[in-house]
C-alpha cells in the first residue's frame, strides 16, 4: 500500500461517468455492502433506472451472487469496504479462484497508512493489498481521472479474461465526487422501510433505554451511530462500544450472557443483524435467562449514508418463531415502555424490535481508547487484573 492518500483538491471521479463505463462493459448490477467512502457512487447506482442495486447482507454473499451471475452469463460488480474483505475471502478463495470465476471488486480502503481513520481499521488498512497478493488477486488503485478509470477497467477486463480470476480496484476517501441527491436514499425505497412510519429516533430510543436499564446491566452496541449515540447519552463502564466487527455484537453479547455474570443487552442495527442472521438462532437456543437483544430497524444502513438493506425483515416475529422467550415491536416513544415491560417480564432470550427514523445528525465518535473499553468492562466482570495488550 505505497500509494499516497489523495492529496487535498485532487479531482474526484463523477459517479455517473463511472457507472456509464461499467455499463459499457456489460455491468448492469452492483452487489453492495456499503461504506461511507463509496456513498456518492452507491447513491447514484441506487437511483439510476439502468442500474440494478443489490443490497447484499454480507460481503461473502455479494461475491457469491456475482459468481452465480457470471455462471449465468451476467456481470455484477461487487462493492465493499475492506473491513468485509475477510468475509469475502471465503468465496473468493474457495469458489472464485479454484473454479476460475472472475469477479470485479471495488474495495474502499479504510485505515490506509498515512491517513487518519478510526483505530479499528488499522489492521485491514495495513494488510489489504498484502492479503490480495497472497491469495493471488491482482489489484490497482482507482485512478482519479475519467480516462484513467476507463483504462483501469480495460486492464481489469483483460486480466480477468486471460486469468479467469477476480480483480480488485482499490478506492479511498474522496475517490468519488459528491452528487446532490434530491431526497435521502432510504426514503427513495419506501417498500423497504418498515410498514408504519416510525416517529422515534434511534438516539431518543437509546436515551430512554439507558435511563431504564438497570445500571449493572452490560450494554454492547453495534458499530456506527448506535455506539456513538449511547456514549453521547452517558458513558458507563458497563458499556462496550463496538466499532468495526459489524454483525458481531449479538454474538459477543451471547458469549457474555452465557457466562451468567450480569444481565446483558445488545443494541443492534438491522443491517448488522442481517450480516450474521444465524446469531438469532444461537441466541434463541442458548443465551440463558438474561439476554436482551434490541434491534433498531430503520430499513437502511444509516451509519454509511442510508443505503437500503435487503428486504423488510420482521425481527420480533422472526425471533418469536426461533424460540425467543419474549418479543415485542414498537415504533414510537409512547409504545416503547409497554414493549420494554412486556419483553423484560420474561426470563430467557428476549428481542425488542424498535422501528426508528434515520438520523441526519451524526453524534461524534466515542473518544475512548478501544483496549480501555474492553479492560474496564473485564475488570467489572472478572476482578483479577489483566495485562494491557501490547501496542
Ligand atoms: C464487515 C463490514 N462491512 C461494512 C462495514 C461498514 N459499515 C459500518 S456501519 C455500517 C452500517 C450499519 O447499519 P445498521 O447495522 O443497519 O445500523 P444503522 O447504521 O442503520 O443504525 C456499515 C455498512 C463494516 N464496518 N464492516
Amino acid at each position: 500500500m505505497d500509494a499516497p492518500a489523495l492529496p487535498e483538491g485532487t479531482p474526484a471521479l463523477d459517479p455517473d461517468a463511472v457507472l456509464d463505463t461499467l455499463l459499457a462493459h456489460g455491468y448492469r448490477e452492483l452487489a453492495v455492502v456499503p461504506c461511507s467512502y463509496l456513498k456518492p457512487l452507491l447513491e447514484r447506482a441506487a437511483q439510476r433506472p439502468d442500474i440494478v442495486y443489490f443490497p447484499a447482507t454480507c460481503e461473502g454473499e455479494a461475491v457469491s451472487v456475482a459468481a452465480g451471475a457470471w455462471l449465468a452469463g451476467r456481470r455484477v460488480v461487487v462493492a465493499l469496504q475492506n473491513s468485509g474483505l475477510g468475509d469475502a475471502l471465503n468465496p473468493l478463495a474457495s469458489l472464485c479462484l479454484p473454479y476460475g470465476i472472475p469477479v470485479l471488486l471495488l474495495v474502499s480502503v479504510r485505515g490506509e497508512p498515512g491517513t487518519r481513520d478510526e483505530p479499528h481499521h488499522d489492521v485491514m488498512g495495513r494488510t489489504t493489498a498484502r492479503i490480495l497478493d497472497d491469495v493471488g488477486i491482482r489489484h490497482a488503485w482507482l485512478p482519479s481521472d475519467p480516462d484513467g478509470f476507463v483504462r483501469a477497467i480495460e486492464e481489469a477486463e483483460c486480466v480477468m479474461e486471460t486469468t479467469r480470476r477476480p480483480y480488485c480496484l482499490l478506492t479511498r476517501k474522496g475517490s468519488f465526487r459528491d452528487v446532490p441527491v434530491p431526497v435521502p436514499l432510504a426514503r427513495t425505497a419506501p417498500d423497504r422501510l418498515p410498514s408504519t412510519a416510525p416517529t422515534l429516533s434511534r438516539a431518543d430510543a437509546i436515551r430512554w433505554l439507558r435511563a431504564r436499564l438497570p445500571e449493572e446491566q452490560v450494554v454492547i452496541t453495534t458499530t456506527g451511530l448506535t455506539s456513538r449515540e449511547l456514549y453521547a447519552a452517558g458513558d458507563r463502564p458497563t458499556h462496550l462500544y463496538l466499532s468495526g466487527s459489524m454483525g458481531c455484537a449479538g454474538a459477543v453479547g451471547l458469549g457474555m450472557a452465557r457466562s451468567g455474570r450480569r444481565p446483558v443487552a445488545v443494541f443492534d442495527g438491522d443491517g448488522a443483524v442481517l450480516m450474521r442472521f444465524g446469531t438469532l438462532v444461537s441466541a434463541a437456543a442458548s443465551a440463558g435467562p438474561d439476554f436482551l437483544h434490541v434491534v433498531f430497524n430503520n430499513g437502511c444502513y444509516d451509519s454509511t449514508g442510508g443505503q437500503p438493506i435487503q428486504g423488510s425483515v420482521p425481527f420480533a416475529a422472526t425471533a418469536e418463531l426461533l424460540g425467543y422467550a419474549a418479543t415485542a415491536c414498537c415504533d414510537s416513544l409512547a409504545e416503547l415502555p409497554p414493549a420494554y415491560d412486556k419483553v423484560t417480564a420474561q426470563p430467557g432470550p428476549r428481542l425488542l424490535e424498535i422501528k426508528v427514523t434515520t438520523d441526519p445528525v451524526p453524534a461524534p465518535r466515542v473518544p475512548l481508547a478501544l483496549p480501555e473499553i474492553a479492560t474496564r468492562l473485564r475488570a467489572l466482570l472478572d476482578p483479577p487484573a489483566i495485562t494491557a495488550p501490547a501496542s
